[in-house]
């Protein structure tokens, strides 16, 4: 007589659990309690499975654009991972900016998308598309589920890409039908293996630290990399040991306290003149966790033009890529910086940090800050005034998102959020709202233009649905405004399609259930903003800034950084 054989531990303990299931496994095993989300046909099975997965916070977002901005806004304001997920077909492609903003600033974000069932893919089925051949260049990785043992794994694998090395968005695809096949599992593992990280030369390090203790007027250009590497404080011992000035990129503000004796500014297009005099006239340059895009350079043969370049990143790709390099360093920005500074004695340069100081005793303060109801300038100074030392600021794209970089003068790091790379309008308020959603107890502020606020203002239903106290600040000028400078400046004043209506913002608010308020005068901007502030829930500040004003200094397109154009005499 045939004995039935014992079942043996692993199969006892095995249960049965739909591919739908298993993704929220993952990405809880993963860590990701905060999802932001849109479902549809192709995620069916995903969203009939969420309400057994307690452990996932769901934010039901407007616009899967918005999905994707709030994925990024809490992956920048926490560090960790923001995961969006969206349906097939339209849900996919309206991922596609939020996705292609994240690569671009190198953010850790996870998308997942349902897919039409395998048997339909090839088809033109119903809300298919190719997300994977679409995504293919906004994204670091992106992964086809074929099956529904590789759920788990796949999501694993898209995390620790997503975070590993230079890190950028990773979408893994999951067609319908295979949300629906089960699998005998048993508990929960995360399989996937960190990326290792690449460890700098030490023979290399020895050069530039050589080049640095020879340098006279040496200048550190701080990016993302820095802060991405959580290397605040080797960048300021750094700095500190061998006396240099350290300037940022936009993405790289917060690396260093904008009030520390040796933070000279932003460079670039729209820097200070006080940090493009600086780089121009430096004899060695340590660019550190950037990728010396042209809104940083200018016109390339002419930017730092004395120095030699030391440029440390952790994407080999981008050593060499835009600037010639004397040296190049691949490796984490906190290994760099902790090695360099141990292999320099301290060191002072007078002369270079007079040049420092006295370039920072001449700040111009325009006759116009008198004059005008509402400068720009001032709005952002009292914006910086009204909200908490370590509130986080989210700027749109624009006019507003350069005055709000060279005037919030943040000391605490990683306060500023922005589309830097792909500079997208629409991103303050998904961002902020995802910000706010990774730092419940934090205040957070998105400035935004009048265009940009009404690309997205539609996620104040997230806002509101969720409780996420933003204060959203439009700087209202009745334009595209940094279209208009453009057009006023190098298109001699054609003005073109850049004059654009809005709605009445307070009303807006009042429909969305928040808190509204206009500002028209200097002496109302103060109370409103502390108003907003203490106001619990969201609130929408239609600010009426100067309509005409400019965003100075500015280089003129295909200039070079020294050819800065200083705000004109008014
Ligand atoms: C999605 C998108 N479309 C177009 C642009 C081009 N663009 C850059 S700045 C700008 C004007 C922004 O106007 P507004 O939001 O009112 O801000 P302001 O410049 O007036 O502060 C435009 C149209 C863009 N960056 N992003």
């Amino acid at each position: 007589m045939a004995t039935m054989a014992k079942p043996t531990i692993q199969e006892a303990d095995a249960v049965t659990q739909r591919g739908a299931d298993l993704v929220w496994r993952a990405l809880e095993t993963a860590g990701a309690n905060i999802v932001f989300g849109y479902p549809g046909g192709a995620c069916l099975p995903m969203y009939d499975a969420l309400p057994d997965h307690p452990g996932v916070h769901h934010v039901l977002v407007r616009h899967e654009q918005g999905a994707a901005h709030m994925a990024d806004g809490y992956a920048r304001a926490t560090g960790r991972v923001g995961v969006c997920v969206a349906t097939s077909g339209p849900g996919a492609t309206n991922l596609v900016t939020g996705l292609a903003c994240a690569y671009m600033d190198s953010v850790p974000v996870v998308a997942i998308t349902g897919q039409v069932s395998t048997p339909l893919m090839g088809r033109d089925a119903f809300q298919e598309t190719d997300v994977l051949g679409m995504v293919g260049p906004v994204t670091k990785h992106s992964i086809l589920v074929q099956s529904v043992d590789d759920i788990e794994p796949a999501i694993h694998r898209a995390f620790a890409i997503a975070r590993g090395g230079r890190p950028g968005p990773v979408l893994v695809d999951i067609p319908k039908d295979i949300q629906l096949h089960t699998m005998a599992t048993r508990g929960a593992t995360n399989g996937a293996r960190a990326l290792p990280v690449p460890g700098a030369d030490a023979a290399e390090l020895d050069r530039a630290a050589a080049l640095l203790a020879a340098a006279s007027r040496p200048v550190i250009i701080a990016g993302q990399g820095v802060r991405l590497g959580r290397a605040h404080a080797e960048l300021r011992t750094l700095a500190e040991r061998i006396d240099a000035p350290v300037v940022t990129t936009l993405l790289g503000i917060g690396a260093i306290s904008e009030e520390h004796p040796l933070a000279a500014g932003m460079l670039g297009m729209h820097g200070s003149a006080r940090a493009n005099r600086m780089v121009n006239d430096a004899d060695v340059i340590l660019g550190v966790g950037l990728r010396f895009d042209d809104r940083v350079t200018g016109k390339i043969a002419a930017f730092a033009p004395n120095a030699k370049i030391i440029h440390a990143d952790i994407d080999a790709t981008q050593i060499g890529k835009n600037v010639p390099t004397a040296i190049g360093i691949v490796a984490d920005a906190g290994a760099v910086l902790f090695a360099l500074a141990a292999r320099l004695e301290r060191s002072t340069r007078p002369e270079w940090r007079t040049r420092l100081d006295g370039d920072r005793r001449k700040p111009r303060v325009a006759e116009y800050e008198q004059r005008v109801e509402l400068p720009p300038r001032l709005v952002i100074r009292a914006i910086r005034a009204a909200a908490s030392e370590d509130a986080y600021f989210v700027a749109d794209v624009g006019q507003h998102q350069m005055w709000a970089a060279q005037h919030l003068r943040l000391t605490e790091p990683d306060r500023f959020l922005t589309s830097g790379g792909l500079g997208a309008m629409g991103y303050a308020l998904p961002a902020a709202i995802g910000a706010q959603m990774g730092r419940p107890s934090s205040e957070v502020w998105a400035i935004a233009g009048d265009g940009g606020a009404q690309m997205t203002i539609h996620e104040l239903g997230t806002a509101v649905q969720e409780s996420a106290p933003v204060k959203l600040a439009i700087m209202n000028n009745g334009y595209l405004g940094m279209v208009r400078q453009w057009q006023q400046l190098f298109h001699d004043g054609r003005i073109s399609q850049t004059p654009i209506s809005s709605p009445d913002y307070v009303k807006l608010a009042d429909a969305y259930g928040v808190l509204g308020m206009c500002v028209e005068r200097r002496t109302d901007l103060g109370p409103a903003l502390s108003r907003a502030k203490a106001h619990p829930g969201p609130v929408v500040l239609d600010i009426r800034i100067e309509r005409e004003a400019n965003v100075w200094p500015i280089v003129p397109p295909g200039g070079a950084n020294a050819d800065f154009i200083e705000e004109p005499a008014s």
